[in-house]
């Protein structure tokens, strides 16, 4: 059976004509006009890209629906959804709570209203960013106010907020709104934890007054598939962050630890045979110059992986990298 089929190019030469069964995507640094379906953009550098943006689509292989649900463009095929909501902060200026707060709460609360709504509740992967992310505002730094945000969303929704929640990345752009991406489906996904790291969600207080709320990586379940999604990894052994200013340190260590997660996804996967070197990986680089240093390192520990490189702020002040990855198998 033909499933879901992850597609980057740097234009869109090859690239079906039939848009109806594009379910989402992304749009990477500058120079595409935005698509007509469902798609997140992430104006960034992206270092040794030649040109200078890229595009991912999710392809369904049959025509998807589509609607606008509270600002949330989305498209779903079967049992899969995907969408996309960005929120202006502005519009929450004079909100009991930071501006940055209340719009990341009432994003997440739209979209797991969607996901009831259209039955598909479980929550996947997401693909959270924000302007200036290790900034203070209001006393808290803005990706702690994030955190409060999206945690009482996720409690006030019954998903809880520990244990079974999603793949996630968090990431600071200069500018920007804020912008949600997110994969959602009928099937819970199969959350995996870190040996070497503790949960994020039991972080202590010192990250924050509110843990942040996502998984090491998820197992998820379109028809006939498997997709193992490694959330944002970063320089972090327990709790602590390593090898401060060492981007070629805390990038080992940074993949040290998603081979560990691989290793934990495939003790509690279905068909058990992810590969490092399968891996479409996404690295985020504080500094743009850091990005030879990051490549030779990636192919050192994983061989020769396709890997795209975005400039941006990782969400503590001391990371200078954090690295994402996906694979898909039949199932
Ligand atoms: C860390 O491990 C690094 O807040 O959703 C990675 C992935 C990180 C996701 C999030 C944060 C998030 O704590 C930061």
């Amino acid at each position: 059976m033909a499933g879901l089929v992850f597609l980057t190019t740097a234009d869109d030469a090859g690239v079906p004509r039939e848009t109806a069964r594009i379910l989402g995507g992304a749009r990477l640094g500058a120079g595409l006009p935005a698509a007509d379906w469902p798609e997140q953009g992430i104006a960034a550098a992206l270092p040794g890209v030649a040109p200078t943006a890229l595009r991912e689509r999710w392809l369904s292989p049959v025509d998807c629906q589509q609607g606008v649900d509270e600002g949330i463009a989305w498209r779903r095929t079967g049992d899969v959804l995907y969408g996309v909501i960005e929120l202006d902060e502005a519009d929450f200026a004079g909100d009991a709570r930071t501006p940055l707060q209340a719009a990341s709460e009432t994003a997440y609360r739209r979209i797991f209203r969607l996901l009831d709504a259209q039955g598909l509740p479980e929550l996947w992967r997401v693909w959270n960013y924000l302007a200036a992310i290790n900034e203070e505002s209001h006393g808290l730094e803005r990706y702690r106010q994030f955190n409060l945000g999206r945690q009482d969303a996720f409690l006030a929704c019954h998903r809880g907020a520990t244990g079974n929640v999603p793949a996630a990345c968090a990431l600071g752009l200069r500018d920007g709104p804020l912008s949600i991406a997110f994969l959602a489906g009928k099937l819970p996904a199969v959350a995996v934890e870190n040996p070497r790291q503790v949960s994020a969600y039991h972080y202590p207080t010192d990250y924050g007054p509110r843990s942040p709320t996502f998984s090491r990586a998820a197992l998820a379940y379109p028809p006939g598939q498997e997709i193992l999604f490694i959330s944002g990894t970063a320089s972090i052994v327990g709790h602590r962050s390593m090898h401060v200013g060492d981007v070629a340190a805390q990038t080992r260590e940074t993949l040290t630890n998603i081979l560990a997660v691989l290793g934990e996804a495939n003790r509690l996967s279905q068909q058990a045979g992810f590969r490092p070197d399968q891996l479409l990986c996404r690295a985020y680089l504080r500094h743009a110059d850091d990005w030879p240093a990051v490549a030779a390192v990636i192919e050192e520990m994983l061989g020769p992986v396709e890997v795209c490189p975005v400039v941006a702020d990782v969400c503590r002040a001391d990371l200078l990298i954090e690295i994402e990855a996906m694979a898909m198998a039949a199932r």
